[in-house]
């Protein structure tokens, strides 16, 4: 018997009440000794009970089987879950960029934000770079198509810095400002080792009365030792930004003396200040920026940035 089915019709052919074994039974009358309706009583007996025996037992074997195909049909393979961490962590990035936002709150820093679309004025013109400045040229700006509800059409870009938000400060509170603007930032930036056109930088902004270029160096120091270790050493270069004068890059020193370049810094250009409505006579600030992706590629020793953004496991993994 291969089925239930085939079971059934034999159950019925031999073990069951119309069956040929109680068909055997039913003619026991006719015969004449005792002793022969005795033994083939008997007989028919051992029969039925091992006919029972064995339709049972295929039965048993058959219900096993199908239990067995439904178990492998209905099974979910589960491998591809084996070995994955069982709590996800933040992203990289995301990792440098709270780390420096614990290291400047702890400084005495406020955070502060704002949009990603921005307008040519904040972006450009108030940081000191007007229509037609030729540092315009080095940011390689990604526009943003906008028709104002008016039906005049307004100047918009992704911002390529995150200065637009120093400025939006400036413009909503009054000195003293000690804020820090970290933030996702654009540039029509092919990508290669070391540029995405999407990144992140961290912008801070001093604004008080007697800011000099010391308050600027000595911050920059508490920071590195902060964020880097005690150890660490920081240095100014000169270099020129348009929104700020005196301008510096800014370099850290290793504990092996082996000095890399991080960001840039500078005292906040006088129109700049006033673009924000503040008075330069009365008021003074410095501003430094780096970008947050290099900074967490340093950490980590990552060969290329693109690694950062590929969206794979096996590399995101790495930095839980
Ligand atoms: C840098 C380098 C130097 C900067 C300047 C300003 C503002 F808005 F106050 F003028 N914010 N950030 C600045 C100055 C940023 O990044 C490399």
């Amino acid at each position: 018997a291969a089925s239930p089915g085939d079971v059934a019709t034999l159950t019925a052919r031999y073990a069951g009440k119309k069956g040929e074994l109680s068909g055997l039974k039913k003619q026991l009358g006719s015969l004449e000794s005792i002793d022969d309706k005795k033994a083939a009583g008997a007989a028919i007996n051992e029969a039925m009970a091992a006919v029972d025996a064995a339709l049972d037992a295929q039965r048993t074997t058959l219900a096993a089987a199908a239990t067995a195909a439904r178990v492998e049909s209905e099974r979910l393979d589960l491998t591809e879950y084996v070995g994955k961490p069982a709590r996800g962590h933040a992203h990289l990035v995301t990792q440098a960029w709270e780390r420096l936002e614990d290291v400047f709150v702890g400084m005495g820093f406020r955070v502060a934000e704002g949009p990603e679309v921005e307008t040519d004025w904040h972006n450009f013109e108030a940081l000191n770079m007007g229509a037609g400045h030729p540092a315009r040229g080095e940011f390689d700006t990604l526009f943003v198509d906008h028709v104002a509800p008016g039906g005049t059409s307004g100047s918009t870009v992704l911002r390529t810095h995150t200065s637009p938000v120093q400025i939006r400060t400036m413009l909503a509170q009054e000195p003293p400002i000690y804020i820090v603007a970290p933030g996702r930032v654009f540039r029509r930036d092919t990508p290669d080792a070391t540029h995405m056109p999407v990144f992140h930088q961290i912008e801070g902004l001093v604004v008080d009365r007697d800011i000099s270029m010391a308050d600027l160096a000595g911050t920059i120091d508490a920071f590195t030792k902060a964020f880097f270790g005690q150890n660490w050493n920081s240095r100014l270069r000169p270099s020129y930004f348009p929104f700020t004068e005196p301008s510096a890059e800014f370099d850290i020193q290793r504990p092996d003396g082996s000095w890399i370049e991080l960001g840039g810094c500078g005292m906040v250009h006088p129109n700049v200040l006033t673009a924000g409505g503040i008075d330069p006579e009365e008021f003074s600030g410095f501003a430094f920026g780096f970008g947050i992706d290099r900074m967490a590629i340093m950490r980590h020793g990552v060969a290329d940035i693109r690694e950062m953004f590929a969206d794979d496991l096996r590399f995101t993994e790495q930095f839980s």
